[in-house]
């Protein structure tokens, strides 16, 4: 508790080592964790939270810099989040995302953070969500994640976010259509970076059209927006596209729709993972034994699994009502 305590007030100092080593509290779900995200004040900031996503490489490293120079500019304090679910390291950024992101350096209100897929029960999504929490606490106005590709994680974690800025490439080609299928209904906004690239206009052209067959009345229109993130080319657009999006949400009521969305995901998964966690802590020698039944076929996953969840329940009660 001490500690707890101590990391609190610092965090209310707005000291950044503080913020550093409570990210890396929560994400490991150390003793204390629920503790220290329990006592934060409960008010939830004006955070507005963007998420950067598309292939590999399509520059989405690149762009968040720009963005985040250009949310710096207008005095917003930028926390950047970058995911790798390939990678089991966390902590400050990986090397090649320091030196993309070299012209953040040195700048005040800004904050990078990586993110792997080290830890934690809840996984990828839960820690996220940790994450944000102490990010938005911490008073960033802005928090920028990026996630690469197309898998379950990216759209767990998409789902925590106001905007989704979907990163594609010249050159789709027939990929459109695989695209199609999973990213074009998360995109809020789509870019075609590497626009100084050859078949550019056709990629931006072939997103066009697949977004028009799933548009819908009186929903937001998706722009599609052509970048070179390298040279900052189109980024003062997007900043607008994405103002633009903001606005959209607050009016409509979609924001707080979004909000509602991810705090009850985030409850959800927070006690899922308690439950699960001391469900598997206890019960290793129930499910060794009774696996051996199934398999010789005396008795079968059901029966047994009726069985196990009604013990585990009474024994929680059990435990709980000694505790009280
Ligand atoms: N020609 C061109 N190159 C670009 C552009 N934007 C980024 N790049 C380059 O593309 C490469 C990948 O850029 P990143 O920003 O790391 O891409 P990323 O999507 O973050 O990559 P991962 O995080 O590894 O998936 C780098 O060498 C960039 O310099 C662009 O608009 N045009
Ligand atoms: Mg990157």
């Amino acid at each position: 508790m001490q500690a707890v305590n101590n990391l609190l007030e610092r965090l209310e100092a707005r000291d950044i080592r503080a913020l550093a080593r409570a990210i890396s509290l929560v994400e490991d779900s150390e003793e204390g964790a629920s503790e220290l995200l329990a006592s934060l004040s409960p008010r939830l900031s004006g955070s507005r939270i963007i998420g950067i996503t598309g292939p590999p490489g399509s520059g989405k490293s690149t762009l968040t810099s720009k963005l985040a120079r250009d949310f710096l500019d207008r005095g917003e304090k930028v926390g950047l989040l970058l995911i790798d679910p390939s990678s089991p390291f966390s902590g400050g950024a990986i090397l090649g995302d320091r030196i993309r992101m070299q012209e953040l350096s040195g700048r005040d209100g800004i904050y990078i953070r990586s993110l792997g897929s080290r830890g934690s029960v809840g996984g990828l999504s839960q820690a996220t969500a940790r994450v944000l929490r102490l990010l938005e606490h911490f008073g960033f106005s802005v928090i920028i994640i990026e996630t690469v590709g197309t898998g379950q994680a990216e759209t767990d974690v998409v789902e925590t976010v106001d905007s989704v800025v979907v990163v594609a490439v010249p050159g789709l080609g027939d990929d459109i259509q695989a695209m199609k299928a999973g990213i074009m209904e998360i995109a809020d906004v789509f870019v075609v970076n590497k626009a100084d690239k050859d078949g550019a206009d056709r990629t931006l052209r072939q997103i066009e059209a697949a977004l028009q067959m799933q548009e819908g009345q009186g929903m937001h229109k998706v722009p599609v927006l052509a970048t070179v993130a390298s040279s900052g080319q189109g980024v003062t657009e997007l900043v607008a596209a994405l103002d633009a999006h903001y606005k959209y949400l607050a009016d409509s009521g979609e924001l707080q729709r979004r909000r509602e969305r991810r705090l009850r995901k985030e409850l959800i998964g927070y006690v899922t993972s308690v439950l699960m966690s001391d469900f598997f802590a206890r019960s290793q020698a129930d499910v060794d034994a009774k696996l051996a039944d199934i398999i010789q076929g005396r008795t079968d996953v059901y029966t047994v699994g009726r069985f196990l969840s009604r013990k585990y329940i009474n024994e929680r009660v059990e435990r709980d009502a000694k505790q009280d």
